[in-house]
C-alpha cells in the first residue's frame, strides 16, 4: 500500500503526468481511500518538490511540470473527494490573492469545500481586491476565501478586506484566509473571521462560519 503512495510522490516530483494519473487510479483500484492518495502520494511528492525548490536543487520549470502532474492526480480525485449527497449548506466565494499565482491549495481547499456541501465559486488566481468585492456583491455567499502563498502576496488579504468595507460589504460575508505563509494570528491582525492551516481544517471552519 504505501509502495504506490511512494510511486506516486516520485513520479510527481519527476513530473511524470499520465504516471501520476494512472499510479492514482491503481492505489485506488487497491483500496485506498481518496484522502489517503491524496495525503500520502500527491502531498507527500510536493513537499518534496518544495524542499528542493527552497533548497535550489529543483527550479520554477520543473516545478511548473510537477505541479502539471500533480494536478493530473487531482483530476482523477476530484469526483471522490467531490461526491456527496449534502445539499448546498451555503455559497463559498474563493480565490488567489492579487500578484499570486500558486492554486493548488486553493483547488484542493475547493474541492474539500465541494465534498462538504457548500456551492463554490471560483475566482482563480491573482484576483484583485475589486474582483472580490463584485463577486461578493453578485453571489452573496455565506464565505469568501482567500489563500496565499508568497509573503509578498498575503498583504493583499487586509487590502482586500480594506476594499469590502469601503464598499459597505464587509459584515455580509464571513472571510476566511489560508496559505502556506498565514498564520491564525496574521489573520486576526487583518480582521479576516477564520484561518484554516490545511484543506481539511478548512471544511471543519467552514461549517462552524455557517453554522
Ligand atoms: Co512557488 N513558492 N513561487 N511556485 N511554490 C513557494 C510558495 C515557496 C515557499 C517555495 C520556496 O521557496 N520554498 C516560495 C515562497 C517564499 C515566500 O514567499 N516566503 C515560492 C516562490 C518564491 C515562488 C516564485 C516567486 C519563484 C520565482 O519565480 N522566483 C514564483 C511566484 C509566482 C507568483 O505567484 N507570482 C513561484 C512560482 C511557482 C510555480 C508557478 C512554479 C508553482 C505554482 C503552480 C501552481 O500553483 N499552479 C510553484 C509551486 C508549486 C510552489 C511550491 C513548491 C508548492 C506549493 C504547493 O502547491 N503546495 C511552494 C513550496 C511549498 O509550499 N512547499 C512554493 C502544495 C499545496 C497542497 O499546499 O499551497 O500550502 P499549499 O496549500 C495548503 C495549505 O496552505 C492550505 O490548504 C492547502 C491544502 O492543505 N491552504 C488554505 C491554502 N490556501 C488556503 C486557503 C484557505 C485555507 C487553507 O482558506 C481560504
Amino acid at each position: 500500500m504505501t509502495d504506490i503512495l511512494a510511486k506516486i510522490a516520485s513520479s510527481l516530483y519527476n513530473g511524470q503526468s499520465e504516471e501520476v494519473a494512472s499510479l492514482v487510479q491503481q492505489a485506488l483500484d487497491q483500496g485506498l481511500s481518496p484522502h489517503q492518495v491524496l495525503q500520502g502520494g500527491l502531498i507527500a511528492g510536493m513537499d518534496e518538490v518544495g524542499r528542493d525548490f527552497k533548497a535550489g536543487e529543483l527550479f520554477v520549470p520543473e516545478v511548473l511540470i510537477a505541479a502539471r502532474a500533480m494536478h493530473a492526480g487531482m483530476n482523477v480525485l476530484r469526483p471522490l473527494l467531490a461526491e456527496s449527497d449534502v445539499p448546498s449548506i451555503g455559497k463559498y466565494v474563493i480565490g488567489t490573492v492579487k500578484g499570486d499565482l500558486h492554486d493548488i491549495g486553493k483547488n484542493l481547499v475547493k474541492m474539500m469545500l465541494e465534498g462538504a456541501g457548500f456551492e463554490t465559486v471560483d475566482l482563480g488566481t491573482d484576483v484583485d481586491p475589486q474582483t472580490f468585492v463584485n463577486a461578493v456583491r453578485e453571489h452573496r455567499p455565506k464565505i469568501m476565501g482567500m489563500s496565499a502563498l508568497l509573503t509578498t502576496t498575503m498583504v493583499q488579504m487586509k487590502a482586500t478586506i480594506d476594499a469590502l468595507v469601503e464598499a459597505g460589504v464587509r459584515d455580509s460575508v464571513k472571510i476566511m484566509v489560508g496559505g502556506a505563509p498565514v498564520t491564525a494570528a496574521f489573520a486576526t491582525q487583518i480582521g479576516a473571521d477564520a484561518y484554516a492551516p490545511d484543506a481539511a481544517s478548512a471544511v471543519d471552519v467552514a461549517r462552524a462560519l455557517v453554522s
